[in-house]
């Protein structure tokens, strides 16, 4: 994908390797945080935030997940964008999209992104936070953004689970930083290494991760105990696009998920939390990354199958 240089388009890439030939990201430039706090620069307010999102996306869908996790559909706005043939980016479905506070009409999601900072250099990614009232983007990484979802929006949505509770913070930093590069960057890694020997080194590290979570999982529910936590949902959506998209497109194919017990159990009871089936469109997924403007090239050909049955019963009650 290009980026922006100086508040311009440009369709050269920026997204740098290491001397090995390793798939490596530059890291996401705004980083503003929405705050519970009325004074705060971003405070906390229903429908002044929009969360900019793609369906293919594995880093938007944390986002969108914590937005149905913690019930925000009427607090904060979700917009889809998606990659179109000869587009600039990330490109809003036909018809455009009037941007929220600017009242601007736009095709592309960069647009936004000038109009926040009209000199930025960044790339633009998706998930992205708007703010309506400063006409700023408030923040583009999933990480953060979900931080933000977990606590600050309270006093605007009915109860939720704290998925980032004190007590478990550092063994959820532990996990979280584990199955990033285990899982999240690996499975980038395996994709989009341009050298047989980085390929080579991710795919040993991600079905090593994978077989150290699913030794994990024969001892407690979830990643980091009984309950739920962010380090589940951080790594939810790799896992559900392992089996369809992964394992064939990214060249992750020792293993698929389906093929050990305990994640591909996990990864049902996940799957049927509440409100959680409805925001993952795994066809949807699958035309993003496969067909003709996606990063796979297949001749814009979306393969059929895998048939994977998320509904059916898991055993993961059995720890309580
Ligand atoms: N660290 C960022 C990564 C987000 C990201 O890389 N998103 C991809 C889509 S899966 C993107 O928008 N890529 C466009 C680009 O890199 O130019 C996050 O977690 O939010």
């Amino acid at each position: 994908m290009g980026h922006l240089l100086n508040g311009a388009w440009t369709d050269n890439d920026i997204l740098v390797e290491n001397a090995g030939g390793m798939y490596v990201k530059k890291p996401s430039i705004f980083r503003n945080w929405v705050k519970a706090d009325a004074n705060a620069d971003f405070p906390a307010a229903r429908g002044r935030y929009h969360l900019y999102a793609a369906v293919s996306c594995p880093w938007a869908h944390r986002a969108v997940l914590y937005r149905a996790l913690k019930k925000l559909d009427a607090v904060v706005e979700l917009h889809q964008v998606e990659q179109a043939l000869r587009g600039q980016g990330w490109t809003f479905p036909e018809g455009g999209h009037v941007v929220p506070g600017a009242d601007k009409h736009v095709k592309y999601l960069h647009q936004i992104y000038a109009i926040a900072d009209p000199a930025c250099t960044t790339r633009v990614t998706v998930p992205t936070l708007w703010d309506a009232e400063t006409r700023r983007v408030v923040n583009n990484e999933s990480s953060e953004i979900i931080r933000m979802f977990n606590s600050e929006f309270a006093a605007f949505a009915p109860p939720t689970p704290d998925y980032y509770p004190a007590a478990l913070s550092a063994e959820i930093d532990a996990m979280n930083d584990f199955t990033l590069k285990g899982v999240n960057n690996a499975i980038n890694g395996c994709g989009r290494s341009s050298t047989q020997e980085a390929y080579n080194e991710s795919f040993r590290l991600l079905f090593k991760t994978l077989d150290a979570l699913e030794e994990r999982l024969a001892r407690q529910r979830y990643l980091c105990g009984p309950e739920q936590t962010e380090a589940d949902w951080r790594l939810f959506p790799n896992l559900i696009r392992f089996d369809p998209i992964s394992y064939q497109g990214y060249k992750c194919n020792l293993r698929r998920i389906e093929d050990y017990p305990n994640l591909s159990n996990y990864l049902r009871d996940l799957y049927q939390t509440d409100g959680i089936a409805e925001v993952c469109d795994i066809e949807g997924m699958k035309r993003g990354v496969f067909g003709p403007a996606g990063p796979i090239k297949s001749n814009g050909i979306v393969p059929i199958g895998p048939w994977i049955d998320h509904n059916r019963p898991h055993d993961r009650a059995r720890f309580g």
